[in-house]
């Protein structure tokens, strides 16, 4: 099992196995110092997949199948080669998530499970349904076509886990709506077709809006424009960003606790030896004290060695936090609590 598990809601023809190809083409080759890695065998087939999806000649032909069953990815977020944090990725049928009852029942439940697991979320919202000019209408097309479904997921995450995960609604083929809707208009329709991620109350809850794209011009000259991805790598960034957070705020709180039972016990040996010192010189044992005072020694020793050790992954930690932080002061769209704001908001 990895470090954490993200997963993406979306439903049929969404984008969600595009969007995990072409985050797979990208950050394979590196951005900025970071890669995504995996194991050989999934190297091999996800790089022969995305190699289809880059024949310019194949027309519609490039694009993926609808995916017919569960694949479980495991992903490692690296930069130089460091791994910062490793992933779990599901890709599933997005009809999955509305033929519950008459679907593949077991596969259902796994995706749920992988749902209640995950640490972020993502909403996929095609960005096919924001075409046209009619501003109502593309509210209710995202309504019908996706939040209604979406909806369920979150309620029952909130239920089993008592917060909102950070949500990222990552709306997915941006090129082909980007001439109709521009990004005022985006973040307009998304408050309303989601509303209860924006609503102000005492939950915290932190949503961005990431517009994505596998390609400007894809589409282009019958489907025969370049793989280029768009923004696809800061969804996993802010991901990674907040489950490194997390891992941080264990970490220190874990240091605080070894600290004080560090203290307890030479505190302990310390009492004991002062007790052995204060006895009267004929039950007095010179042998015990030295013991003793080499036991004391030892765990101080032990402790400042081990100390060392925890606030060196420490600053390993803050640093990555650090880095991925200046990525992710590029999502223009961020909200807390219903309030739009920037990322260092969040860290404030
Ligand atoms: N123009 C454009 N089209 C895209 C983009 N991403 C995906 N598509 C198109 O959308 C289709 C569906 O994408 P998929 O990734 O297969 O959708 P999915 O969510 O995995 O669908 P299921 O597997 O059925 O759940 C693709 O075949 C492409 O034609 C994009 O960024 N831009
Ligand atoms: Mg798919």
């Amino acid at each position: 099992m990895a470090d954490t598990q993200i997963t993406i809601l979306g439903m049929s023809g969404a984008g969600k196995t595009c969007y995990l190809l072409g985050l797979y083409y990208k950050m394979g080759a590196g951005m900025r110092g970071y890669t995504i890695t995996t194991d050989e065998d999934t190297d091999v087939r996800l790089r022969d997949r995305y190699a289809k999806m880059c024949d310019q000649s194949l027309g519609k032909e490039r694009f993926p199948a609808g995916t017919d069953n569960i694949s479980k990815y495991q992903f490692n977020l690296q930069h130089g080669y460091n791994t910062i944090m490793s992933f779990d990725w599901v890709d599933y049928p997005g009809g999955t998530l509305d033929r519950k009852n008459e679907g593949n029942l077991e596969e259902y439940e796994d995706v749920k499970k992988a749902i209640n697991n995950s640490s972020s979320l993502f909403i996929c919202v095609d960005g096919s349904l924001l075409c046209g000019d009619d501003v109502d209408e593309k509210i209710d097309r995202v309504k019908d076509e996706c939040s209604s479904v979406i909806n369920t997921f979150f309620s029952e995450y909130f239920e089993s886990n008592n917060v909102l995960p950070p949500t990222a609604i990552v709306v997915t083929k941006y090129d082909l709506c980007k001439d109709d809707t521009d990004e005022d208009e985006l973040c307009d329709i998304i408050e309303e077709a989601f509303s209860p991620f924006f609503v102000k109350d005492h939950n915290e809850r932190i949503v961005t809006i990431i517009p994505v794209s596998i390609g400007l011009n894809i589409m282009d000259d019958d489907c025969a424009g370049k793989l280029k991805p768009l923004n696809i790598h800061l969804p996993i960034f802010m991901g990674i960003w907040f489950a490194l957070s997390k891992r941080i705020q264990n970490h220190i709180e874990g240091m605080d606790s070894y600290k004080k039972k560090q203290k307890q016990e030479t505190d302990r040996a310390r009492d004991k030896k002062a007790k052995e010192e204060n006895k009267l010189w004929i039950f007095k044992s010179k042998d015990e004290i030295q013991r003793l005072a080499r036991a004391i020694q030892e765990a101080e020793r032990e402790g400042e060695k081990h100390t060392k050790e925890l606030n060196d992954m420490l600053n390993v930690m803050t640093n990555n936090s650090d880095k991925l932080i200046k990525e992710l002061e590029k999502i223009p769209y961020v909200y807390i609590n219903g309030e739009r704001g920037t990322f260092s908001d969040i860290i404030k």
